[in-house]
């Protein structure tokens, strides 16, 4: 597990925080709105960046149903209008995660629309 560099670690009020993993100190509750409107994101909803360990609250709003699929956490949530709903999950893995549309097909299975709503970069601590 990732700890403190020793060089931030200096005086002894510091010591016992310097001898836990630094996931378990620094870890932040981090909590997004994210408005869908026609599908889409705004531009500068694209891109979420949390580190490892952080708590994140996604909190989706729509002006049409829509399913929402966050890949790798494999969290998937139906977004209504008029009401906010809520993703949330302890960012364990690091990496690029895109959050898509999931659309019904002939099939009974699904498909995605043709670009990832969001992605969430979670970085490593
Ligand atoms: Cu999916």
């Amino acid at each position: 597990m990732a700890r403190i560099p020793a060089a931030l670690c200096s005086g002894a009020l510091l010591m016992l925080f310097c001898a836990m993993p630094a996931g378990l100190i620094a870890a932040a509750d981090l909590t997004f709105d994210v408005r869908i409107e026609q599908g889409r994101v705004p531009q500068n909803m694209r891109r979420i960046r949390v580190e490892q360990g952080d708590a994140v609250r996604l909190r989706w709003t729509t002006d049409r149903p829509i399913v929402v699929h966050l890949h790798g956490y494999d969290i998937q949530k139906t977004v209504e209008p008029g009401k906010a709903t809520e993703m949330t999950f302890t960012a364990h893995a690091t990496g690029r995660f895109p959050v898509e549309e999931h659309e019904p097909n002939a099939r009974g299975g699904h498909s995605h629309g043709e670009a990832a709503l969001l992605r969430i970069e979670v970085h490593p601590r």
